[in-house]
């Protein structure tokens, strides 16, 4: 039975990826902080009869915690076949000089760092079996700036060039390596990067219709699946309505 580790697995892409894998029968690691969530989404699975999860609760900004939390799997947990680094998030939509400090750590920390501090070790136990892929959740905002966009924007793109660069250093091993860049997606992304402002958040997705997570999910399921000699490396997936990282064909909301 194929592994597959996933680090969001609370929410969004993340959860949806979690169920979709256990339910074409792969053992699933889902990792996240909350672990009220991680723990019901385990239940989930046992209750489903796609069962055979391990939840690891850490914060992927802490290395030493991410560390200590992926030691923690026995070896035959070990055998990862697919890692995919989709924890992040977005702080503030203001102009780069009306961000804040702590903010744009935040973003750093999770979105770059935290794809580190993960795949530096799981990879090694990868190469050790000559055989692994690695999915790198980007975005649109990696691929073109947008207003507001500022620091997240510079996050994404540093994930297109780290996945680029990951992948010519690691075809050697047998390493494949991919990025999903997705477009404005409807799940607790807007939510956190308002700082929990709803109204804001659900302004993001009036008038189109947004991508599921599950459109999400099933994009990566088919990446990680194809046979052993292909790779798709790179895809972009836009809701239709969405042509660039900031036009969007909103229909007129009706009074
Ligand atoms: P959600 O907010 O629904 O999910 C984000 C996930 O990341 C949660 O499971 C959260 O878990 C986890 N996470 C955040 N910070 C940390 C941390 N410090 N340590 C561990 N886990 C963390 O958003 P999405 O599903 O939309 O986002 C998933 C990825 O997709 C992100 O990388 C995002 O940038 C990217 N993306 C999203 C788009 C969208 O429009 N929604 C479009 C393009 C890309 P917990 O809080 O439990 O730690
Ligand atoms: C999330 C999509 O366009 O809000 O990565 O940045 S966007």
């Amino acid at each position: 039975m194929k592994i597959v580790l996933i680090t969001g697995a609370t929410s969004g892409f993340g959860l949806e990826s979690a169920r979709l894998f256990a339910k074409a029968g792969w053992r699933v690691i889902a990792t996240g902080r909350r672990d009220d969530r991680l723990t019901a989404l385990k239940a989930e699975l046992l209750e489903n009869g796609d069962g055979n999860c391990r939840t690891l609760c850490f914060d992927i900004r802490d290395q030493v915690q991410t560390v200590q939390a992926l030691l923690s799997l026995p070896e035959e947990w070990r055998e990862i076949d697919v890692l995919i680094n989709n924890a992040g998030l977005a702080r503030g939509r203001e102009s780069f000089e009306e961000g804040n400090y702590a903010d744009w750590k935040e973003m750093i920390d999770t979105n770059v760092l935290g794809i580190l501090h993960v795949s530096s070790l799981v990879v090694q136990w990868m190469k050790a079996r000559e055989s692994g892929t690695v999915i790198n959740v980007g975005s649109i905002a990696g691929r073109e700036a947008y207003s507001g966009g500022n620091i997240y924007s510079a996050t994404k793109f540093a994930v297109h060039g780290l996945t680029q660069s990951m992948r010519i250093d690691l075809a050697p091993h047998g390493i494949r390596v991919a990025q999903i860049a997705p477009g404005a997606a409807d799940t607790e992304f807007s939510v956190v990067r308002f700082h929990g402002n709803i109204q804001k958040a659900n302004q993001v997705y009036q008038g189109f219709e947004p991508l599921r997570a599950l459109d999400v999910a099933e994009t990566i399921f088919f990446m990680a699946t194809r046979p052993a000699h292909v790779n798709i490396a790179d895809v972009v997936i836009l809701p239709a309505a969405q042509a660039t990282a900031s036009i969007i064909h909103r229909k007129s909301i009706e009074k």
